[in-house]
C-alpha cells in the first residue's frame, strides 16, 4: 500500500463525531420524565390511563410518543375512549408540555459521564450531533436545564422526532444525522441505550457503543462495539457487560477512539 493509499484511507476512518441519542443514553427520561407527563396529559383530558412502570416498559417497544399511545390503543380497544384517535396529536402535545415544564424543574438529570464525555469531545474537536425519535422541544429543553441554553449550539446537527417519517429501529435518523454532516458512518460513533436504538443506528452503518438500563439491560446488544452499565466516572467505574474496555474504567475519549479503531479495522 503506498503513502497515498495510506493516508487517504486514515482519513475517511479517522473518528470526527459522536452521535448521541437522548432517552436512555444522555438521561433516564423515561420512567420519570415522559411515562409521568402521559399520565399528566391523561388525567389533564379526563382518562382513565395510567401507565405503570410495568407497562411503560412494554410500551417502549414503540418509538415515538403519539405511535406508543395508537399501540396502546391497539392492545386493548376496550379503553377506547370516543375519538381518542382524532385527539391524540393534542394529547401528544399536552405530554410535551408537561414533559418540558418536568425538566425545567431540574428533576432529571444527565446520566454520570455524560457532562465529562461531551466536554471531553469539544476539547478534542470532535463534532457532536443528536438522533432521537424524541420531539425537538423535549431535546432542547433537557440540554438546556442541564448542560444550560448555550449548549444546543455544541451540537452541529439535532436530528429528533417527525424528521423522519420512519422512526428507529428505522436507520433514517441516523443516516439525515450523516447526511446533514456530510459525513460518512466509518467517521462516526453512535452512543445508544436500547435495541431500537442499536437496531437504527448499526441499520446506518454506525459502530455504536451501549450503555444500558434497566429498561434495556435484557435487549440484544449482540452488534455494539461495547456494552457498559454507564459511561462512568474518574470516581464511579462503570462494569464492563460485554467487549473490552482495555483496561479502562471510565469512558473518555481515548477509549472512545481506541473502540472506534478497533471496530473499523476489525
Ligand atoms: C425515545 C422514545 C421517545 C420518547 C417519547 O427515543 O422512544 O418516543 O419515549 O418522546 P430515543 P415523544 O431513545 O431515540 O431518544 O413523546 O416526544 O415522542
Ligand atoms: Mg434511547
Amino acid at each position: 500500500m503506498n503513502t497515498q493509499t495510506t493516508t487517504k484511507q486514515s482519513q475517511n476512518t479517522q473518528l470526527k463525531a459522536l452521535i448521541f441519542d437522548v432517552d436512555g443514553t444522555l438521561s433516564n427520561t423515561e420512567r420519570d420524565g415522559h411515562r409521568v407527563a402521559f399520565n399528566q396529559a391523561f388525567k389533564e383530558y379526563g382518562m382513565d390511563w395510567h401507565w405503570s412502570v410495568e407497562t411503560y416498559g412494554e410500551l417502549l417497544a414503540v418509538t415515538g410518543g403519539k405511535e406508543r399511545m395508537k399501540f396502546y390503543l391497539f392492545l386493548d380497544k376496550d379503553k377506547i375512549p370516543e375519538n381518542i384517535e382524532a385527539k391524540i396529536p393534542e394529547l401528544h402535545a399536552a405530554k410535551t408540555r408537561h414533559y418540558t415544564k418536568l425538566l425545567s424543574t431540574g428533576a432529571i438529570p444527565l446520566r454520570p459521564g455524560v457532562e465529562r464525555l461531551i466536554h471531553e469531545a469539544r476539547q478534542r474537536g470532535l463534532r457532536l450531533a443528536i438522533a432521537t425519535t424524541t420531539t425537538p422541544e423535549n431535546v432542547t429543553a433537557l440540554l438546556t436545564h442541564t448542560l444550560g441554553a448555550d449548549s444546543i449550539g455544541w451540537f452541529e446537527v439535532i436530528a429528533a422526532g417527525d424528521i423522519v417519517p420512519a422512526k428507529k429501529p428505522a436507520p433514517d435518523i441516523y443516516d439525515y444525522a450523516l447526511t446533514e454532516m456530510k459525513l460518512s458512518a466509518a467517521e462516526c460513533i453512535a452512543l445508544e441505550d436500547s435495541e431500537n436504538g442499536i437496531k437504527s443506528s448499526t441499520g446506518a452503518n454506525l459502530n455504536t457503543i451501549i450503555t444500558i438500563n434497566d429498561y434495556t439491560s435484557k435487549h440484544n446488544f449482540t452488534d455494539a462495539i461495547i456494552v457498559l452499565d454507564q459511561m462512568g466516572e474518574p470516581d464511579k467505574p462503570f462494569s464492563v457487560i460485554a467487549g473490552n474496555a482495555n483496561s479502562a474504567s471510565y469512558l473518555d475519549c481515548d477509549l472512545v477512539e481506541k473502540l472506534h479503531q478497533q471496530a473499523i479495522t476489525a
